[in-house]
C-alpha cells in the first residue's frame, strides 16, 4: 500500500493522485517557512459552514492544525474535547517546525477536477445524500519535520468542501515518521458541542510507518477520515437504533476493561460509518479497529460485533 506522496506538483498541480494513496496532489500557494507559524488570513471563496456557524476565512496554523477566527500557534495537543472557545480541525496537532524541512501549502477551487473528484468521494462515503461540490479547500502539509526533529517527514492534508447545503471534513495521511511526542487527531468546537477524536490520538501507534491514522479510516480508503459538519448530525441514536457495544471483555491486563461505542443507527444500514463516534472510557486501549460491511473489528482483542441492519 503505497501512502507517500512522490510528486511534489506546486502551483501547476491539478491532478488527483488515484489509486491506494489516500493524500491528493500538494497544491497552491506555499505558507511561509516559521515554527509554530500560520497562512495568512485566507478569505473563502465559498462560506463553510461548520457544526452551525458560517465560515468565511480560515488559518492553516503549522504545527498540524485549522482555525477559523484567528491564527494559533498551539504545539501543545489537546485531549478533545477541549470545552474550550475555539473551532478546530487538527489533521495532525503536534510541534512541527517546516523550517526544518517540508512545506505547508493551500489553494481553494470552485471548478475543476478537484470539485469532481470530492463530489465522487463523498456521494460514494455518504449514503443518502446527493451532494454536488461547489467549493474545495486543500490545506497540506508536505514532509514537514517535528520540532525539533530535522530530517523527520509528515505528509498530512485536511480538505474541507461544501456544495452549499452540506459541508464536509476530510483528513488523508500519508508517511508519518515516529516521534514520542503527543499527537491529537479529529475536530473539535466552540464548547466541545460536536467533536471528534481519531483513535490512536496520544498513543503510540499514532507516528511511525505503521500510523493507525494512515491504515485506519471511517470510509474504508486507509488514510482518510470523512466527516459531516453541516446540517449538524445528531449527536446521539434513538435508544431503539443505538448500536453500540456497551461492554467489552479484556483480553489481556493491558488492554481497556470498558469499551463503549455509540454511532448513529443510519450508518449501520449498510455503508461505512462517516462519522462515527467511539467513546473509549480508558485511557488503556491502544487497539485499531476497521468498520467494513456491517462488522466493527477490533484487531489487538479479535473482537467483533456485527450492527443490526435497521431499515
Ligand atoms: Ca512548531
Amino acid at each position: 500500500m503505497s501512502q507517500t506522496m512522490t510528486n511534489r506538483r506546486g502551483d501547476k498541480g491539478n491532478t488527483i493522485v488515484e489509486g491506494q494513496t489516500s493524500t491528493w496532489d500538494i497544491v497552491g500557494n506555499t505558507s511561509s517557512h516559521s515554527d509554530d507559524g500560520s497562512s495568512p488570513q485566507i478569505l473563502l471563496l465559498h462560506p463553510f459552514v461548520y457544526f452551525g456557524r458560517t465560515k468565511n476565512q480560515i488559518y492553516v496554523n503549522h504545527n498540524g492544525h485549522l482555525t477559523f477566527e484567528e491564527p494559533w500557534s498551539s504545539y501543545s495537543p489537546q485531549v478533545f474535547p477541549m470545552y474550550g472557545n475555539r473551532d478546530i480541525i487538527a489533521p495532525f496537532w503536534t510541534d512541527l517546525d517546516n523550517t526544518r524541512n517540508g512545506d505547508i501549502c493551500y489553494a481553494q477551487y470552485t471548478s475543476g477536477s478537484f470539485l469532481q473528484q470530492v463530489t465522487q468521494d463523498i456521494n460514494t462515503y455518504f449514503s443518502g445524500i446527493d451532494f454536488n461540490a461547489t467549493w474545495i479547500l486543500i490545506a497540506t502539509w508536505y514532509e514537514v519535520a517535528y520540532y525539533p526533529a530535522t530530517g523527520t517527514q509528515n505528509t498530512f492534508q485536511a480538505v474541507l468542501t461544501t456544495d452549499g447545503q452540506h459541508s464536509f471534513v476530510l483528513l488523508n495521511y500519508g508517511s508519518i515518521d515516529a516521534t514520542t511526542s503527543s499527537i491529537e487527531a479529529g475536530y473539535d468546537t466552540v464548547n466541545s458541542s460536536h467533536h471528534f477524536t481519531i483513535p490512536g490520538s496520544f498513543a503510540s501507534n499514532a507516528s511511525g510507518s505503521n500510523s493507525i491514522f494512515s491504515l485506519n479510516s471511517n470510509v474504508n480508503v486507509p488514510g482518510r477520515w470523512a466527516f459531516l459538519t453541516a446540517p449538524v448530525p445528531r449527536s446521539a441514536p434513538a435508544p431503539e437504533q443505538d448500536c453500540s457495544v456497551p461492554m467489552i471483555p479484556a483480553p489481556s491486563p493491558k488492554s481497556a476493561s470498558q469499551l463503549t461505542f455509540s454511532f448513529p443507527a443510519r450508518q449501520c444500514s449498510g455503508r461505512p460509518a462517516p462519522s462515527v463516534e467511539i467513546h473509549i472510557t480508558t485511557p488503556l486501549i491502544t487497539s485499531c479497529f476497521t468498520f467494513k460491511e456491517h462488522a466493527l473489528t477490533f484487531c489487538q482483542n479479535s473482537v467483533s460485533m456485527t450492527c443490526p441492519t435497521i431499515e
